[in-house]
């Protein structure tokens, strides 16, 4: 079988054990065999019997070569916008004013639900396709603007036909328990008791592949996620969290007990919530665009999670209330400027740890046996993808060793 060959590349491969800052490999070389990478090294270290083999040569004329870029926490599927509780903070009100006077979530969902999935697939591929010119080949999607069950399938089928476009996988994830829709205001347990009815059916249809909850006073308390998970679990589904994002609620200590594969947002986590995370291995995923976009001022507890050896990933949180952003290469420079992260954590963060917060081991690193899924940058040094804002310096993506 013909192989191809990607040569004059400086490779970031990331891989963990490497003595190299970003398992950096000079004047590297890269051999893929269908969709996965059949070598990755030194260009000097290649063995004649497989360069032999190599029909297609690609000079990558010294290009800066990464992972395929992984956005792990995503709300992109989503109908309408939020402009004008943009302009209702502007004027004094604050994110939570909005959510108890029955804006912000809830108006999303209305838009949502009102949208047809012909209209739904169109605004959700724009914003898809903003995230891979930026070197995304891997995006989560999660549910939660619907709150019902035909409107939660819709979004996750929009999602699912999202990643049959080419140049990308899509992974989704059910958040029913994302907040409490208009019909059962008052009765949030009632709604809990729906979104356990909802999750078998839609797991079912295959539109499923991990089960997320919004842990907070203003959305679902630890007890009321607690049933979520005990469900998801039932059905052998991985869990996530958005946790301690406006409060500290334990849900970090929750999830850990589920093994959760993440805990999101975490401005609020306590040393116990690291150390349980630490203990189950759930990766903490920090979200530096909603974190700016409310202009939070608590910071996630970095020095906490690195001292408990927490890894973290990085991701734009797409929505429309507190992200509505499309830049994975942004939140690389607003995990620096902002959480104080280095480059190499933040690109460690869009993934390595990426591929671990969706439970996928195929990808997130260079090294031979895993996807070929990757990106050529015209950069010298990696730190030069945190460092700017506003550039794209992507040069071509390979997903499954296809060029786009
Ligand atoms: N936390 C968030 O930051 C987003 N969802 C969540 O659970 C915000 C969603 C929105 O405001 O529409
Ligand atoms: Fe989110």
């Amino acid at each position: 079988m013909s192989l191809q060959l990607w040569t004059n590349c400086r490779l970031a491969t990331m891989a963990p054990a490497s003595a190299y800052a970003y398992g950096l490999v000079e004047d590297g070389a890269l051999v893929v065999d269908g969709d996965t990478l059949a070598w990755v090294g030194p260009r000097a270290n290649l063995p004649a019997d497989l360069l032999s083999r190599c029909a297609v040569v690609h000079d990558a004329n010294g290009a800066l070569v990464t992972p395929g870029l992984i956005d792990c926490h995503t709300h992109l599927v989503y109908g309408g916008d939020r402009a004008h509780e943009f302009e209702l903070r502007l004027n004094g009100a604050s994110y939570e004013d909005i959510a108890r006077a029955g804006g912000g979530i809830a108006s999303t969902v209305q838009a949502t639900r009102a949208a047809s999935s012909t209209e739904l697939q169109y605004v959700s591929g724009q914003r898809l396709r903003r995230l891979m010119a930026e070197g995304v080949t891997t995006v989560e999607i999660k549910s939660g603007y619907g709150l019902a069950l035909e409107h939660e399938r819709k979004c996750l089928s929009v999602a699912r036909a999202l990643g049959r476009s080419p140049g990308v996988d899509v992974r989704t994830t059910f958040l029913g328990a994302h907040a409490v829709p208009p019909e059962f205001m008052g009765r949030t347990d009632d709604y809990v008791a729906t979104v356990l009815q909802m999750l078998p059916v839609l797991h079912a249809e295959g539109l499923v592949d991990a089960v997320d909850g919004f842990c907070e006073r203003i959305a679902f308390s630890t007890a009321q996620m607690q049933r979520v998970f005990n469900a998801a679990q039932a059905l052998g589904l991985p869990v996530k969290l958005h946790a301690e994002q406006l409060s500290d609620s334990g849900g970090a200590q929750l999830a850990a007990q589920y093994q959760a594969l993440s805990c999101d947002h975490l401005e609020w986590l306590s040393q116990e919530g690291a150390q349980a995370m630490a203990g189950a291995g759930t990766v903490a995923v920090l979200l530096p665009g909603a974190f700016y976009f409310l202009r939070e001022t608590k910071l996630p507890p970095i020095a906490l999670l690195r001292q408990q050896a927490v890894p973290m990933a990085i991701s734009t949180d797409c929505n429309p209330g507190s992200s509505p952003c499309t830049s994975l290469l942004l939140m690389l420079n607003m995990a620096c400027t902002l959480f104080r992260l280095t480059p190499e954590e933040a690109l460690a963060g869009v993934t390595r740890n990426a591929a671990a917060a969706l439970g996928l081991s195929d990808r997130g690193v260079l090294a031979t046996g895993l996807r070929a899924d990757f990106v050529l940058w015209a950069v010298q040094r990696p730190a030069e993808l945190s460092y700017t804002l506003g550039n794209n310096p992507r040069i071509q993506t390979i997903h499954k060793g296809q060029v786009l």
